[in-house]
């Protein structure tokens, strides 16, 4: 695999520069390809064996028998946009996208981790395409809810469904936020959140809401299922950090998935370069 050294190093220094002023979000973007390279993608028997959709079920090998002959796998797109935007839509049609691909992290809030090769087009492409109005601060994203498909959705479930989550706008609007249609050149199996689900890599697992039906531009902050679950263990921002422990586990460390070892966990996953002047005026214990 090739690194151009120079680029990389270019980065640090116009990364460097940027702080504290706006950092060009397309500069972000397009260095980020060129990262990607040194990232190399896990084996993908865990990406498609290790999950967890609660819709299915909360053990994950169950999830993959059920996801596997479920009709999910055979779904359309379909996403609902509304809310707060001049140009509420049904979006079916993706043509109007950049299909990028991305190798980046995945850090579950349980302590392990892996590499994911992503397709899909950045979410800010198609906010800008919705146009949010100013009263706008929020995007919440919600899951299908269908109990045809998921069995946990039939009676009283784990969580309280359909499963949702959230954003502020300007992470919504971050070059490295995606809306992912496949995965492992593969298109999306439905375990992993077919047709469509949402990847935001410097942010624990659980906010990579899958089967995504609708979006909505908001003035509050949403109550995301895990937060509603249990507001102690899992908050609004989940941020990827090893300081702010979970009250049950260490966040410090990781388990990658196909490695023998641990690793330290890094401040917003690795990301720390491209995401942390989102939050520079934020307590990150407050805000976990
Ligand atoms: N709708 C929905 N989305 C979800 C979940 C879920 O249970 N339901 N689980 C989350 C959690 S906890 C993680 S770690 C990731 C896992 O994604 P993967 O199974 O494709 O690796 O999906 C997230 N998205
Ligand atoms: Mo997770």
């Amino acid at each position: 695999m090739v690194t151009d050294k120079n680029y990389y190093l270019n980065r640090r220094n116009f990364l460097k520069l940027g702080a504290g002023t706006i950092v060009s979000s397309q500069a972000i973007a397009e260095e980020l390809a060129k990262t990607n390279l040194d990232l190399v993608p896990s084996d993908s028997e865990y990406a498609y064996n290790y999950v967890n959709f609660y819709e299915f079920s909360t053990n994950k090998s169950e999830c993959v028998r059920l996801a596997s002959k479920s009709s999910l796998n055979d779904k359309a797109i379909s996403i609902e946009i509304g809310g707060l935007c001049e140009n509420p839509m049904t979006l079916t049609d993706l043509s109007a996208f950049k299909i990028v691909e991305r190798v980046y992290k995945l850090r579950c809030v349980e302590a392990w981790s892996m590499n994911l090769p992503w397709q899909g087009f950045e979410l800010r492409e198609l906010i800008n395409l919705a146009k949010p109005i100013s009263e706008a601060k929020f995007v919440k994203f919600t899951s299908l809810y269908d109990p045809d498909i998921f069995p946990d959705q039939r009676f009283n479930g784990v969580l309280d469904y359909p499963y949702v989550e959230g954003l502020r706008l300007d992470e919504a609007m971050h070059p490295l936020t995606l809306l992912a249609t496949g995965l492992y050149k593969e298109k999306l199996k439905a375990q992993n959140g077919a047709p469509i689900r949402l990847v935001v890599p410097w942010k624990y697992g659980f906010k990579y809401i899958k089967s995504i039906a609708k979006i909505e531009f908001t003035k509050e902050q949403p109550i995301s299922s895990w937060e509603k679950y249990n507001p102690n263990e899992y908050g609004f921002y989940a941020n990827v950090n090893p300081n702010v422990p979970h009250p049950r586990w260490s966040q410090a460390s990781h388990r990658v998935l196909g490695s023998f070892f641990k690793e330290d966990t890094q401040l917003f996953n690795g990301y720390e370069e491209e995401v942390g002047y989102l939050y520079k005026d934020l307590d990150l214990r407050k805000n976990f």
